[in-house]
């Protein structure tokens, strides 16, 4: 049972900056954590432990790139070796920053066909998911099966698919992991999604239906933070916010932009938030 969320925002939308500015910004504005984008040769986890510890902010969550080069169900074994080996060394990178958890997906980002049948590639995402997941339970990391829209995946897109790879894993340091923006396209019902997930949800990541800061668009994150509180959910929310101006895979950030929705996104969580918990108090609900 938890008071309050603890809140993360995802540096994926600063990405190429200097993270001295980032962990700056994200403490400026309140934040209990940051998310680091998983990039462990471009990123120094020692130097991002010490920014962070002094600033006082937590690194919540690793934000996985899965490029085609890190697929995990990739047909073949080498390709599949290699992407293994790059959870593997999120692990680690984890490891350094005191960082709990890893997000995962079985297969690279913008992959929308299988290149196997669906026997074999589900066969693979449990073989390679469980070997680096073991590797991580030997660390004291987690990861976080994350669903993606069908524009960016053909392999995860409900929670209820990441549900059943994680059970057929087998491991137990770790669990699901829900995406707001994914869910909008997907869920039929995000909360009963967040609800069937009890227990086994890892990580959360929220945005608004146009991926800005919830708020400004179409989604209603008063009954989404509501199912979060009935499952007990006491992890890290993170933003993981990618507005089309700010995207730093479609030619770079906006700063001034992005400080907008870096601190918009947090004010209006926490009074969604507490709106909430007040009117679940005057119900006599816990
Ligand atoms: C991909 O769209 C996504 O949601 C991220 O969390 C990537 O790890
Ligand atoms: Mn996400």
């Amino acid at each position: 049972m938890t008071d309050k969320f603890r809140y993360a925002y995802n540096s994926l939308a600063y990405f190429g900056e200097d993270l001295a500015l980032s962990v700056d910004r994200v403490a400026r504005f309140g934040y209990d954590a940051i998310e680091i984008v998983g990039e462990p040769t471009q990123i120094d986890a020692k130097h991002v432990a010490k920014l962070t510890q002094d600033a006082g902010v937590a690194v919540s969550s690793i934000c996985s790139i899965y490029t085609p080069e890190r697929d995990l169900v990739h047909p073949d074994p080498e390709g599949r070796a290699a992407a293994v080996q790059y959870v593997k060394d999120l692990v680690l990178f984890a490891e350094t920053m005191s960082c709990p958890t890893v997000v995962v997906h079985p297969t690279a980002c913008m992959k929308t066909r299988a290149l196997a049948d669906p026997e074999s590639e589900w066969k693979w995402a449990v073989e390679s998911i469980r070997e680096a997941g073991e590797f991580a339970a030997e660390h004291g990391v987690s990861f976080s099966l994350e669903a993606w829209n069908r524009y960016e995946s053909y392999f995860l897109n409900r929670l209820e698919q990441c549900r059943a790879l994680w059970a057929a894993t087998e491991l137990s340091n770790g669990g699901v992991q829900g995406d707001t923006f994914h869910m909008n396209i997907e869920e039929a019902d995000i909360p009963a999604a967040f609800r069937a997930s009890e227990g086994v949800l890892q990580h959360v990541h929220l945005a608004d239906s146009d991926r800005t800061a919830p708020g400004g668009a179409l989604l209603d994150f008063g009954p989404i933070i509501d199912a979060l509180i009935d499952i007990n959910y006491d992890k890290y929310v993170a933003f993981e916010l990618l507005p089309a101006l700010a995207d730093p895979f479609a030619g770079g950030s906006h700063p001034e932009f992005l400080d907008r929705y870096t601190e918009r996104a947090l004010r209006t969580l926490r009074g969604i938030e507490e709106v909430v918990r007040t009117r679940r108090a005057l119900a006599g609900k816990g």
